[in-house]
C-alpha cells in the first residue's frame, strides 16, 4: 500500500507498480477464459485504469493484466490491492486464489507456499455492471472506471505474520492509548514482540502464540501531543513480532458530539470543505500523487478543514496527507440512491457488509477520519430500508464505537432513519433542483427549524451536499444557471448563511471540489453538459472557477 512511511522494514515487499502486459477480452464470462489463449497484445500502467486510456475509453468488459514476478523468498506469499475495478480473479501460475468484487477498498490474496524463482500472476478484472459486482449500478452519477486503479505488492510473510495493527486513543489528555496486533502462524510458536512509539521502546517481551491470536497492550505517554485540524501532530508504532514488523503512523485524539456540534478534543470545531471524487479525465479513478497533493493543496487555499469522500472509500494516500495536513475526512462506503428492493436483499447486504469491513480495517487509524458515512441518498425515507440501515450503521459502530456515523439524506422531511446516525447530514440543491437563490437561506433554516421540531436538533447538522453546475468559463448577462457566476452566487449565499450561525449547523460539504466524468446513461447525460457533472468549483483538471475565489475569500476570514 503506497503510504508516506515505510510501513515495513523487515517483511520483503515488492512494489508490483509499472507497466503490465494486458489484453481486452471484451464481452465474455470469465468463466469460460483459458489462460493459455489470452494474447497479451498490449501493455498496461498498474496503478491505472484501462477505459481512461486512449484505445480502450469507455470499453467495458473482461480484461486481463499480466506481469512476472521474481520470488526471492520461498514460503507464504501475499498479493495486496488497494482497489481493483470492479470484480477480478487473481491467479498465480495459472491457478485462481482470489475474487473480489468492488473496487474501492483493499484485499489480499494468499498463496500458502512459493518456491524461489519467478511466478507468473494474470488479474482477470471486468468493469462491466452486473452481479458479479453488487455494488456498483448503472445509474450512479458519476463513471465508473475500470482496473487495478490503485496500487499492489507482494509481500513474503515469514511463518509467524502481523495481519493488521489498530491504535486507538484512550485518553488524549493523559496520552493513553492501545495497541491491538493481530497475527497469524503456520504452527504454535514462541516470538519476541517489541512496541516501539516515535522510536523508543515501550514494551519488549516473549510470548507463546497459537497459530491466530491479538496481542493488546495499553501504554501512557504523558505529554503526548494530541492531533488537531490546527496542530496535526502524528506518532509512529512500529511493532516488531519474530521475523515480521508493520508500522503504522495515528494521532492522539477523540471525536465527539455535543451540543449540536462536532468536537475534536472537546473543542468544538465546524467542518468546512467540500465533496470530493476521485475522478480524473486521464487516469480515471488513479490518483497519482502530484494530483493528490494538488488536491490538499487547493483544499488548504480555500481555507478548508473537512472533505467528504464521495461516494466512497478514498485512496489510502490521500487519507494519509490529510491526516498530515489535519484535514477532517468523512468516509463513506460506496452507495448512490440504490433501490429499496437492493436494500433488502440479502446477498446485496453481504456485500456491502464486506466492503464497509474492508473501509474500517484499512482506514481505521488515521486521525483525520472523523466520520464513518454510509449509503448516499438511499431511501431512508422508506421503513423497508431501515433494517438495513440499522444493520450498517450498527456494524460500524461495532467495529469503531470511536468516531460518530452518519448517511447524507436526500429528504430529510420524511426520513425515518435519523434517530440511528450521531450527526444528520442533508443533500439540498434549493436555487439548482428547487426555487431560485432566495431558496437557499429559507430552505436552509427550513431543515434546521425541522429537526429541532422532531427531536433531532441535539444532534449537529452537517449540510454534506449543495451546489450548483457552472460550465467551466461561461458567462452571460443574466447570470443564469451553468454560468460560473450563478454558482458563485450560490454558494456565497449558503456559506454566508451557515457560517453566521454554527449552532444550528455543524458543518458544511459543498458539492463539489472538481468536476468529473459521469456515467454514460442517457438520464444522467441529458442532465450533464459535456456528460461532465460540472458543480465543481474546480474544472476536472482543477482550474479555478470564479466560486473558488469567493469561497477562498470566506473560508478563509471566518476566523
Ligand atoms: C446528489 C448526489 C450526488 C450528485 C448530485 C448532483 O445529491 O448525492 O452524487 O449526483 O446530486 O450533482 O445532482
Amino acid at each position: 500500500m503506497a503510504r508516506r512511511f515505510t510501513v515495513h522494514e523487515r517483511r520483503a515487499v515488492r512494489d508490483l507498480a509499472g507497466v503490465w502486459e494486458f489484453a481486452f477480452l471484451g464481452d465474455v464470462d470469465p468463466d469460460s477464459i483459458d489462460l493459455g489463449d489470452i494474447d497479451f497484445d498490449a501493455i498496461m500502467a498498474v496503478p491505472g485504469c484501462f477505459d481512461a486510456t486512449p484505445d480502450h475509453a469507455g470499453r467495458r468488459g473482461l480484461a486481463a493484466y499480466r506481469l512476472r514476478v521474481p520470488v526471492t523468498r520461498p514460503g507464504r506469499q501475499r498479493l495486496a490491492f488497494d482497489g481493483v475495478h470492479h470484480w477480478c480473479r487473481v491467479h498465480w501460475d495459472g491457478a485462481p486464489i482470489r475474487e473480489h468484487a468492488g473496487g474501492f477498498t483493499a484485499f489480499h490474496a494468499d498463496v500458502p507456499h512459493a518456491e524461489a524463482g519467478t511466478a507468473v500472476l494474470v488479474v482477470l478484472v471486468d468493469n462491466r455492471i452486473g452481479p458479479r459486482s453488487p455494488l456498483h449500478m448503472e445509474h450512479f452519477d458519476w463513471y465508473h472506471f475500470g482496473g487495478i486503479a490503485r496500487g499492489a505488492e507482494l509481500h513474503s510473510l515469514p511463518s509467524t505474520w502481523i495481519e493488521g495493527l489498530r491504535v486507538t486513543t484512550d485518553d488524549v489528555h493523559e496520552g493513553r492509548f492501545t495497541v491491538r496486533v493481530d497475527y497469524r502462524s503456520d504452527e504454535p510458536a514462541t516470538a519476541p514482540l517489541e512496541i516501539e512509539y516515535d522510536g523508543r521502546v515501550l514494551t519488549a517481551e516473549t510470548l507463546r502464540l497459537d497459530t491466530s491470536g491479538r496481542i493488546e497492550r495499553t501504554f501512557t505517554v504523558p505529554g503526548a501531543r494530541p492531533w488537531s485540524p490546527a496542530d496535526p501532530a502524528l506518532h509512529t508504532v512500529a511493532v516488531r513480532l519474530g521475523e515480521d514488523d508493520m508500522r503504522e503512523r495515528f494521532g492522539l485524539r477523540e471525536i465527539g458530539t455535543a451540543n449540536g456540534r462536532v468536537t475534536v478534543n472537546g473543542e468544538p470545531l465546524t467542518l468546512l470543505g467540500f465533496n470530493r471524487h476521485e475522478s480524473h479525465p486521464q487516469f480515471g479513478h488513479t490518483q497519482p500523487l502530484p494530483l493528490l497533493l494538488n488536491d490538499l493543496q487547493q483544499i488548504r487555499d480555500l481555507g478548508c478543514n473537512f472533505v467528504r469522500g464521495s461516494h466512497y472509500p478514498q485512496d489510502p494516500m490521500f487519507l494519509d496527507l490529510c491526516d498530515e495536513y489535519g484535514v477532517c475526512v468523512w468516509s463513506e462506503t460506496i452507495g448512490w440512491q440504490y433501490p429499496v428492493a437492493l436494500l433488502q436483499d440479502p446477498d446485496f447486504l453481504a456485500a456491502q457488509r464486506d466492503h464497509l469491513d474492508e473501509m474500517v480495517a484499512a482506514a481505521a487509524n488515521h486521525p483525520s477520519i472523523v466520520l464513518w458515512g454510509i449509503l448516499n441518498e438511499c431511501p431512508s425515507y422508506d421503513p423497508a430500508a431501515r433494517p438495513a440501515y440499522e444493520s450498517l450503521l450498527g456494524r460500524l459502530k461495532e467495529l469503531d464505537p470511536s468516531r460518530p456515523v452518519t448517511y447524507a439524506t436526500l429528504n430529510v422531511y420524511d426520513d425515518v432513519c435519523l434517530d440511528l446516525a450521531d450527526v444528520v447530514s442533508v443533500n439540498t440543491y434549493p436555487g439548482w433542483y428547487f426555487g431560485g437563490l432566495d431558496e437557499v437561506p429559507r430552505e436552509l433554516d427550513r431543515i434546521a427549524d425541522h429537526l429541532e421540531r422532531t427531536g433531532h436538533g441535539a444532534k449537529p447538522l452537517i449540510i454534506s451536499e449543495i451546489g450548483a453546475g457552472a460550465v467551466p468559463g461561461w458567462t452571460d448577462p443574466h447570470n443564469g444557471m451553468w454560468t460560473e457566476q450563478y454558482q458563485s452566487d450560490l454558494l456565497e449565499a449558503t456559506a454566508r448563511h451557515l457560517l453566521a450561525a454554527p449552532d444550528r449547523y455543524a458543518g458544511l460539504a459543498i458539492w463539489l471540489l472538481a468536476d468529473f466524468r459521469t456515467t454514460a446513461h442517457k438520464d444522467m447525460l441529458l442532465k450533464r453538459p459535456r456528460s461532465i457533472n460540472d458543480k465543481g468549483i474546480l474544472d476536472e483538471y482543477r482550474r479555478p472557477k470564479q466560486a473558488y475565489r469567493t469561497i477562498r475569500a470566506l473560508f478563509r476570514d471566518r476566523s
